[in-house]
C-alpha cells in the first residue's frame, strides 16, 4: 500500500474536525453532506479486510429506512453476513481518526488484525437510489483505488442483493450466479417451484400489490417481476417518480403508524406489502371485509413460517431442531404463541440483524426476524444435506414435503446525545440514567398485560420508546408517559412529549 497516496487523497475527502460517528446498528448512518470522508476510508478499510480474509467484501451505500436526507454505509463480509465486531471496531476508529492520524490508524488495523499487505484485495459496491449515493459511492471508488484493491461496483442495487453478490463470489458461483439475473433466476425458481407444491387445487396465481417506499425497489422488483410468468402477479407502487422516498411510505412507516402506506389502492382482501428504502425489509397488510386493518409484521412472518416449516417435517418425520429468534420488539402474544403453542424455543437478542443472525446459526433451522420486517431463516449444513437426501429417497407425499423444504431453503437469501441511555438485558432493562428503569417498572405496573423499554436507536439520531398493553389506547397512554419518564430522566430538549 502506498501510505503516502492514502495520505494525498484523504485530504480530498477531509473529515470535518470534531465530528465523532460510531458504526452502529447497520453502520454509520448520518446527513448525506457528512459522510464523504467516511466513505473513503471505507473504501480503504474494505481493502483490509479483503487482504486480512482473503475474499470479496462488499460495501453497501444506503441509510435504508431514514429520510432521503440521510445517508449512510455498512460493509459485508465474505459469506454474506454483516462485519465482524471487532472489524467494527477498527471502522468506527478509522472514520473518526484526525487526518494526520489516517495511515498511523490503518497500520494499526493491519498489525492487529494480522493483514497481509502483500495479498490482493476485492471489494463490491452497490448503492440505492438518494441523490446523495452515487457521489458517495464514488469517494468509496476512490479509497479502494488508492489503496491498491480491485473493485466491481454493480450501482444501483438492494442491500440483499449485494449480500447475494459477495456470498456468490466467494463460493466461486456455487451458491449462484453473482449477477441480477443470476439472482433473479435463483429465487424465482424456488418460489414458483414452491408455490405449485403449496396451491390447493383451484388457486392458479397469487397477487401482490408492493409499496416499494419510491426506492431502489421498485428498480429491480420491475426487472425481477419479469421472472415470476407463472405463480405471481405484481402491481408496484410508490415507484418514486413523484414522492419522496421513504415518505409516508415504506415498511417503516406502515410498522410504526399501524395503517396502509400513502399512495396504494387496496381492496378487501387484497394481498398488500411494503418494502423498506434498500429493500430488506417487508411487512404484509391487507384490510378485511369489514374494512379493518391488519398488520402482518416480522413477529407474525416468523410465527406462520415456524408452523409452515414444522408441518413439513412432520410430514417427513424428521427432527430437526428449531429455534426462533426475536429482539425486545416483539410482541410478547407471539412470543407467547411460539413457545406455548407451537412449542419452539425463543431468544431475545439486541436490536440488528447481526445479532439475531448469530443467535440462528446455532440452530438446525433458525428462523429470526425483527418485528419492524427484516429476518430470514437460516438452514444449518447438515439440515440442508439431509432435506436433500430425503426429497431423493422418500416416497410419494413424504417426498413432496422434501421437495417443498428443499425449495424453501433457495428462497431464503441466507446469507445477513441519546448515548446517556445504556441498556441491559437484550435491550429490554434500562442501566442509566438512575431511576429511569424504576420509572418505567412502576408505569407498567398501571397497565393489564403490558410491556415497555427504552433504547438509543443506533441508525438514527433519537431514543426509541417501545409499549405494548392489552388494548390500542392504554399501549398510547403507557407510551406516552414513559416517554415523558425518558425526557424528564434522560435530559430531554425542547418540549416535553405530547400524548
Ligand atoms: C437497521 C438494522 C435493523 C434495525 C433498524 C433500527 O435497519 O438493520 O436491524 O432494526 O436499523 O435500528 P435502531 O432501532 O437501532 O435505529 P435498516 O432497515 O434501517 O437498515
Amino acid at each position: 500500500m502506498d501510505l503516502d497516496a492514502i495520505t494525498k487523497h484523504s485530504a480530498l475527502h477531509a473529515k470535518p474536525s470534531g465530528l465523532i460517528l460510531q458504526y452502529g446498528t447497520a453502520g454509520f448512518r448520518t446527513k448525506a453532506e457528512h459522510l464523504d470522508h467516511v466513505m473513503f476510508r471505507m473504501g480503504l478499510l474494505a481493502v483490509l479486510r479483503s487482504k486480512q480474509t482473503k475474499s470479496t467484501i462488499g460495501v453497501m451505500v444506503t441509510a435504508s429506512h431514514n429520510p432521503e436526507e440521510d445517508n449512510g454505509v455498512k460493509l459485508v463480509d465474505p459469506l454474506g453476513e454483516m462485519l465482524a465486531p471487532s472489524w467494527e471496531e477498527h471502522a468506527t476508529c478509522l472514520a473518526n481518526a484526525e487526518e494526520q492520524d489516517v495511515q498511523r490508524v490503518l497500520l494499526d488495523i493491519s498489525e492487529k488484525a494480522a493483514v497481509d499487505l502483500q495479498q490482493d484485495a476485492f471489494v463490491v459496491i452497490g448503492r440505492d437510489t438518494r441523490p446523495s449515493s452515487e457521489k458517495l459511492s464514488q469517494s468509496v471508488i476512490d479509497g479502494i483505488t488508492v489503496s491498491g484493491g480491485q473493485f466491481h461496483d454493480y450501482g444501483l442495487l438492494t442491500t440483499p442483493q449485494l449480500h447475494y453478490m459477495v456470498y456468490c463470489r466467494n463460493t466461486q458461483g456455487q451458491y449462484g450466479q453473482a449477477t441480477t439475473e443470476g439472482y433473479y433466476q435463483k429465487l424465482s425458481k424456488a418460489f414458483v417451484e414452491l408455490t405449485k407444491q403449496a396451491f390447493c387445487s383451484g388457486d392458479k396465481c397469487l397477487s401482490l400489490k408492493v409499496d416499494c417506499a419510491n426506492g431502489i425497489g421498485a428498480l429491480k422488483l420491475r426487472e425481477m417481476k419479469n421472472y415470476f410468468s407463472e405463480g405471481l402477479s405484481i402491481q408496484l407502487f410508490n415507484v418514486g417518480t413523484t414522492g419522496k422516498l421513504n415518505h409516508l411510505c415504506g415498511a417503516d412507516f406502515v410498522k410504526s403508524h399501524q395503517k396502509p402506506p400513502q399512495g396504494i389502492e387496496m381492496e378487501p382482501n387484497e394481498r398488500c406489502c411494503s418494502f423498506d428504502g434498500d429493500a430488506d425489509r417487508i411487512v404484509y397488510y391487507y384490510y378485511d371485509a369489514d374494512g379493518h386493518f391488519h398488520l402482518i409484521d416480522g413477529d407474525k412472518i416468523a410465527t406462520l413460517i415456524s408452523s409452515f416449516l414444522k408441518e413439513l417435517l412432520l410430514e417427513i418425520g424428521e427432527s430437526l431442531n428449531i429455534g426462533v429468534v426475536q429482539t425486545a420488539y416483539a410482541n410478547g402474544s407471539s412470543t407467547r404463541y411460539l413457545e406455548e403453542v407451537m412449542k419452539v424455543p425463543v431468544y431475545c437478542t439486541k436490536t440488528g440483524v447481526k445479532h439475531l443472525h448469530h443467535k440462528a446459526q446455532e440452530f438446525d433451522i433458525g428462523i429470526y426476524f425483527e418485528a419492524n420486517g427484516h429476518g430470514t431463516v437460516l438452514f444449518s449444513k447438515t439440515a440442508e444435506m439431509k432435506i436433500k437426501q430425503l426429497s431423493e429417497e422418500l416416497e410419494d407425499k413424504k417426498r413432496k414435503a422434501a421437495k417443498m423444504l428443499e425449495n424453501i431453503i433457495d428462497l431464503f437469501n441466507q446469507v445477513a446525545d441519546r448515548q446517556v441511555i445504556s441498556t441491559t438485558d437484550a435491550e429490554r432493562k434500562a442501566v442509566t440514567p438512575p431511576g429511569l428503569q424504576e420509572a418505567i417498572d412502576n408505569l407498567v405496573k398501571k397497565y393489564k398485560l403490558s410491556r415497555a423499554f427504552v433504547r438509543p436507536s443506533g441508525t438514527e439520531d433519537i431514543v426509541r420508546v417501545y409499549a405494548e398493553a392489552d388494548s390500542q389506547e392504554s399501549a398510547d397512554s403507557l407510551a406516552h408517559e414513559v416517554s415523558v419518564a425518558v425526557f424528564q430522566l434522560a435530559g430531554g430538549v425542547g418540549e416535553s412529549p405530547q400524548p
